[in-house]
């Protein structure tokens, strides 16, 4: 068991980090697109795999593109923006469900596009989806919280073939501070969720993420019904519309990781990858021994399954430890 010098098992929390991820996207997935009254009605709660499209324990891009950033780090010891795309681009299998800009600009890295140039191949603003911030959490397993200065570069740069527009780089980089923050600190008792979340609001450059972050932190201090506060925060593909919710999640359940997934599924809309951000950020907090075995169980298995999920977040924790 490696303990770092924060007195925690590091290596667990890796694991937590890249597995809650995971294990939230197969959750999620069935029910991506679907209201949350819908949801309800067919499931109560999503507290299991589902049969779907991929098979029940199937993940998507949202974990795809994470093993492929996290394995990108491991190689390079860090990050380096072309081996990230490259990385991204070699796992890359059209059918696990990937954006209509993500697609593009995939193929085009597949056939010797330069990464630097294929952000705005579609929108001439870029991509303002969460694809940046649903795969940045390896990146925020990096960086100690108090050192977090190069953070946003390193963040930047890891999503720079498909992601600029900086709405999405304010989302990435918020998950990878959470995922830096929550990952070292021994006790969640040990800070003030909404006074984290306020902090969160005053590091975005995108004005309406800053509000958006601002909001959640207001819902979270308000005690507002959590159907409630999911209607006002979004859960959208679009970031605004989904970082801060899953943020908001994480931190309204943060004593419980196993509900705080299971709510984001609840939310709807781009659920795989609401739940997938929140449970990198729980799992970061709690490690993944603290998340249900059912889940470990039933997550897919083969070349790119569970136990590589696991292996890359044991090789990051090595880069630390
Ligand atoms: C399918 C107009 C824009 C836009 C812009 C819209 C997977 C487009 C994952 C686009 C996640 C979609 C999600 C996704 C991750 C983005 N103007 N519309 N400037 N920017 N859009 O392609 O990786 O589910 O409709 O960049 O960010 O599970 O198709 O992909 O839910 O957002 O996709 O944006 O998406 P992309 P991404
Ligand atoms: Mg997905
Ligand atoms: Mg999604």
């Amino acid at each position: 068991m490696a303990m770092s010098q924060h007195g925690i098992d590091f290596t667990d929390r890796c694991v937590g980090t890249i597995l809650g991820a995971a294990f939230g996207d197969a959750l999620g997935a069935p029910v991506e697109g679907w209201t949350p009254d819908a949801i309800r009605n067919e499931f109560g709660e999503v507290r299991d795999y589902v049969e779907a499209r991929l098979g029940a324990g199937c993940y998507t891009d949202d974990t795809q593109m994470l093993l492929a950033t996290g394995r990108s780090l491991v190689r390079c010891h860090g990050v380096d923006g072309a081996v990230c795309a490259s990385s991204c681009a070699e796992l890359f299998d059209p059918d696990r469900g990937y954006g209509r800009s993500a697609t593009a600009i995939l193929n085009a890295l597949r056939d010797g596009a330069d990464y630097r140039e294929t952000a705005t191949m579609l929108f001439p603003g870029g991509s303002f989806g969460n694809g940046a911030a649903m795969r940045i959490a390896p990146v925020g397993l990096l960086f100690e919280p108090d050192d977090i200065s190069d953070l946003r570069r390193d963040v930047a740069e890891a999503v720079r073939a498909t992601h600029t527009h900086p709405e999405a780089v304010d989302g990435a980089f918020l998950v990878a501070v959470a995922v830096a923050g929550l990952s070292r600190m021994a006790d969640y008792r040990s800070f003030d969720p909404v006074e984290r979340l306020r902090q969160y609001s005053s590091l975005c450059h995108d004005d309406q993420m800053r509000a958006r972050v601002g909001l959640a932190a207001d819902l979270l201090s308000k005690k507002v019904k959590v159907d409630d506060a999911v209607v006002q925060l979004g859960n959208g593909v679009r970031t605004i519309d989904s970082v801060p919710t899953a943020l908001y999640l994480a931190f309204r359940y943060i004593d419980d990781p196993e509900q705080a997934i299971i709510e984001s599924v609840g939310a709807g809309g781009d659920a795989d990858t609401i739940a997938a951000m929140c449970g990198a950020v729980v799992g970061a907090m709690h490690g993944a021994e603290a998340l249900p075995q059912r889940w470990h169980d039933g997550l897919e298995r083969g070349e790119d399954g569970y136990d590589a999920l696991r292996e890359v977040a044991v090789q990051l924790s090595e880069l630390i430890t």
